[in-house]
């Protein structure tokens, strides 16, 4: 099946896009309108879900035609599908990108985008510290198949000059990162990334589109666990790709198609839109909060440290004030009693719930040395920057007073 006719299907979205003038409208906007004429759906106001695995066609013909690339429209839904199609051209305006792809999890965007573009031998510079899934993806998946994965502190721009060489394929970083919130420089390491020949992949789940567009720094693709603030609501496990029509369309029939299966379900595309509709009321909102309840925490006596980019003496407050619009929903912090303490802290509180993912409504709290960082091995959590003592708060959207007083009674 030629990859043509996918890219050919991402250039028309682009084309149409830019024929409706609509990047030009509002993000607040485009959340909810972009890429959905009402009037193509017989007038359905919430754009209809379609749950159909396969397309069929009027002549062996069409669909024949449709195989060899030579013309538009739907297969198979492992492929594509109307529903997410859409939600992947709403996507791809927010993200300014020329497209993207709708993928079954965050771990299975970053499987297709990676498994697509790295081959053996290849290597991979990857930031200190990384998502637990995606630290076990590199060492687990691609190190078994002979991709080189080199870790460096993308802070620190003259040792990834250094890292950079001949064999380098991408450059992979988060920011802010999960779980200690360090901020890389968008901009600085994707201009040096690519003056190596290098690709810049940049997984935006913590800061969302609102926030951060990494494509308007210079990144080449952008994933996201739309499991996280994309949905909104703690219902939906998602993912996405979002790049250049050519990688996009590459990721689609190799990383997608053939080597994940990693296929979003309609109803999942359905869910993540309707999150993204409010995406930028809540995003302010869970910024707002997280500010107050990160400044709340530094004044406390319990707390040693504070990570939060929104905190003036955060050493990553500089660069995120230049590439965010604000600071998100997502804080981690030290006590001063160690691990023990942050237990006892996770075991007390009352309205804050104990639970990993993130970007819900509700606030969570969460141990990622023992739960979404215990694949890292204890030592190679020191090494990236992880302590056995971090604490990560997923600030909701509650009254911030109401969760600073189950904070306070569980600190008490
Ligand atoms: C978590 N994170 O609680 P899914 N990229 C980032 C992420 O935070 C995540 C993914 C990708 C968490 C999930 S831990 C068992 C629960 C920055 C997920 C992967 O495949 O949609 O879960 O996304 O930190």
């Amino acid at each position: 099946m030629a990859t043509d006719f996918f890219d050919m299907i991402d250039r028309e979205n682009q084309a149409a896009a830019k024929s409706e003038g609509r990047r030009d409208r509002a993000f607040a906007t485009e959340a909810i309108h972009a890429g959905y004429d009402p009037a193509d759906e017989q007038g359905a106001l919430s754009a209809p879900v379609h749950f159909s695995s396969t397309f069929t066609t009027q002549t062996a013909e069409t669909l024949g035609a449709r195989f060899a690339g030579e013309e538009g429209g739907h297969i198979y839904s492992r492929i594509s599908n109307p529903t997410v199609d859409l939600l992947e051209r709403r996507i791809a305006v927010l993200e300014g990108a020329e497209a993207a792809l709708g993928t079954g999890s965050g771990m299975g965007a970053i499987s297709a985008a990676l498994w697509t573009l790295l081959s053996p031998g290849d290597e991979l510079v990857a930031d200190k510290t990384l998502y637990g899934c995606t630290y076990a993806l590199l060492h687990e998946g691609l190190a078994k198949f002979g991709i080189v994965v080199r870790h460096v502190d993308l802070t620190d721009l003259d040792a990834l000059a250094a890292a950079i060489g001949p064999k380098t394929r991408a450059v992979y970083f988060e920011t802010p990162a999960n779980p200690n919130m360090r901020i890389v420089d968008i901009e600085a390491v994707s201009s040096l990334a690519r003056g190596g020949g290098a690709l810049t992949i940049v997984d935006n789940t913590y800061a969302t589109p609102y926030l951060t567009r990494p494509i308007s720094f210079g990144a080449d693709l952008v994933v996201h666990s739309a499991t996280k603030y994309l949905g909104g609501h703690g219902d939906v496990v998602a993912g996405i790709v979002a790049g250049s029509a050519e990688l996009i369309g590459e990721i689609r029939m190799k990383g997608l198609k053939d080597m994940t299966g990693a296929v979003m379900n309609p109803l999942a595309a359905m869910l993540v839109m309707r999150g993204l509709k409010t995406l930028p009321l809540r995003m302010e909102r869970h910024s707002h909060s997280a500010g107050i309840v990160a400044r709340w925490l530094d004044a406390h006596p319990a707390v040693d440290t504070v990570f939060y980019p929104g905190l003036e003496n955060d050493p990553g407050h500089a660069v995120a004030k230049r590439q965010m619009a604000d600071f998100g929903g997502m804080v981690a912090f030290e006590l001063k009693g160690g691990m023990g303490a942050g237990m006892d802290l996770i075991r007390r509180v009352e309205l804050i719930h104990c639970a990993v993912s993130l970007g819900n409504a509700e606030t969570l709290i969460q141990h990622p040395a023992s739960m979404t960082h215990s694949t890292y091995a204890p030592e190679a959590r020191a090494l990236h920057g992880i302590s056995e003592g971090l604490v990560r708060l997923s600030v909701g959207l509650e009254a911030p007073e109401d969760i600073l007083a189950d904070l306070d009674a569980a600190l008490a």
